[in-house]
Parts: structure tokens; sequence; C-alpha cells
């Protein structure tokens, strides 16, 4: 389906999901929240579809937040709306069952620091730049930052970043644990498809679930986690994948995963 805000290109498994307003540094108003939302619904029917690559359009920015003269217009109840609609976006997009990389190429702040923070992993351009600067504008960030920052970097970071609205380098995030891995902006794409690659290796339920084990494990007590880690594990001990993976281990070749 073609959008406006967004251009999405499929690369044989990995869908490409490029953020399209370069005007406005990519920024997030409602139009692309609601394209974003009807992108991931079709990737999530697209059984061919199995990873994602979120980018942004130009060489300056990811996405450098929410629309902010959107924002300006909200009142008490729409702004209460608009956040849970975005929270329930970008849940969508972590709980997809198909892993996500956020390929920053420049500016990823307030919901585009959000929006990153909701993939699975993070590349960043060595010139990136990072930031939760809501606090500057009167606001906090509303698309899911207060959470998933405290849990991924701990509650001091998150309180740093979140309290001070300070942007920090992508040697930093890598420092702190906010990016997975810093390249040259010509590798960032190709190095966001490497790790791709590398999951789409691998056999696709044992990923599926294995993101389904963390997600959700990180939302119970250590004991429950166990409990669902060790049910998703009997399960995948029913796949076809499973017999063939290890058997073409004992066999010394290549397993032909089927998703089965
Ligand atoms: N929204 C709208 N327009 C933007 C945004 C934005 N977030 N960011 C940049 N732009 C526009 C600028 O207004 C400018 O437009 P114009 O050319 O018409 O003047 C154009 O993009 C280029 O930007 P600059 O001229 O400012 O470029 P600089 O290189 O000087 O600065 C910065 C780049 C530092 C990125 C600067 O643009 C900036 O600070 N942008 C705002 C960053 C920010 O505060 N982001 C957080 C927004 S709030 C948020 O994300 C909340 C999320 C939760 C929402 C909850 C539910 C509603």
């Amino acid at each position: 389906m073609p959008y406006e805000n967004l251009r999405v290109e499929r690369q044989d498994a990995i869908a490409r999901i490029t953020f399209d307003r370069p005007k406005v540094l990519n920024a997030l108003n409602r139009k692309t929240m609601e394209e974003l939302d009807a992108c991931l619904d079709e990737a999530a029917r697209d059984d061919s579809v199995r990873a994602l690559i979120l980018t942004g359009a130009g060489e300056k920015a990811f996405v450098a937040g929410a629309d902010i003269g959107e924002l300006a217009q909200r009142t008490p109840v729409d702004g209460k709306e608009f956040s849970l609609y975005g929270q329930s976006v970008l849940r969508k997009l972590e709980t997809i069952g198909k892993p996500s990389i956020a390929a920053i190429n420049g500016y990823a702040l307030g919901g585009g620091c959000e929006l990153a923070l909701a993939c699975t992993l993070r590349i960043a351009s060595r010139t990136a730049k990072l930031g939760q600067p809501e606090v500057k504008l009167g606001i906090l960030p509303g698309y899911g930052g207060t959470q998933r920052l405290a849990r991924l970097c701990g509650r001091g970071v998150a309180a740093r970043l979140v309290l001070t609205g300070e942007i920090i380098s992508a040697e930093e995030a890598l420092g702190i644990g906010l990016v997975n891995q810093v390249v040259e902006p010509a590798e960032l794409l190709p190095a966001a498809e490497a790790l791709a690659g590398k999951i789409l290796a691998n056999a696709p339920l044992a990923v599926r679930y294995s993101l389904e084990a963390i997600d959700r494990g990180l939302e119970m007590p250590q004991e429950q986690g166990l409990f669902l880690e060790a049910t998703l594990f009997g399960l995948l001990c029913a796949t076809e994948d499973m017999r063939e993976g290890t058997r073409a281990f004992l066999e010394k070749r290549a397993p032909q995963f089927k998703n089965r």
C-alpha cells in the first residue's frame, strides 16, 4: 500500500520502513503514526516479511520526535488519547513477533528515540544524536520512553536523559547500552541488513519465541519468566525445525529451516 509519510521497500525477507518527512526532520504527526500502524498490520499478516528495518529519509534525521506543530494544539483529553494511541502503535512494533532494527541515521529525539527503543535492536551512524528533550517543551516522553529507557539502560540513565533533556552522541549511546552498534554513515544500512541476515539464518520459530520470552519475561517476576521460558522451550521441541537444527549439527551440515 502506498503511504504519504512512509516508504516501504522489500529486500527478500526484510521490509525497510523509511520515515519520509525530511522538511520537518521526519517528525511524527498523526498521519505518520496511523500509517505506521497500518504498515505494521500489513507486515504482521505477510509471512514472507521476517524482519523490519526502520530508518529516516535524508542525512540529518532518523526521527526528530513528535511533530511539535501538532503537539502545540493538544488538549489534556486528546493529549492523553494521542499518547495512548502512539504507545499502542509502538507496542505493536515491539510485539509483532518479527525482529526490528532501528538504523539511526541522524537525530533520534523524543518520539524518535522512543521509536528506536521499541525496536528489537538499534544501530547508529557515528553522526547520530539521541535524546529525550521533552522536558524542554514542558512535556514528558509520551511514547513509552520513561518505561523502555529505564528497562533498557537502567533507572539512573533514564533519569539523567529524561530529566536533563540532554542530547548525546552515538558513541555515548553505545556506552550506556542505548544502541547495540555504531558504524560509519555509509555502513549503516548494510550493517542493519547484515544483522537482520544473521537473525534470519536461524530457525524462525526459535527467533519468534525467543523474542516473546524476552519481551513478556521482562513484565514478570523472574520465577514466572523462567516458567515461560521452559514452556516455550518445550513448544520448540515439538517443531520440525528443532529436529532439523539438531540433526544438521550432528550430521555436520547446514540446517534447512522451514518455519514449522
Ligand atoms: N516537529 C516539527 N518540526 C520539526 C521538529 C519536530 N519535532 N524537529 C525539527 N522540525 C523542523 C524545524 O522546525 C525546521 O523547520 P523550518 O525549516 O520550517 O524552520 C526543520 O525541521 C529543520 O529543523 P531545524 O532548523 O531546527 O534544524 P537544526 O539543525 O537547527 O536543529 C534539531 C535540529 C536539534 C533536531 C532541532 O530541529 C530540534 O530541536 N528539533 C526538535 C527536537 C525535539 O524537541 N523533539 C521532541 C519532540 S516532543 C516528542 O517527541 C514527544 C513524544 C511523545 C508524544 C506523546 C503524544 C502526543
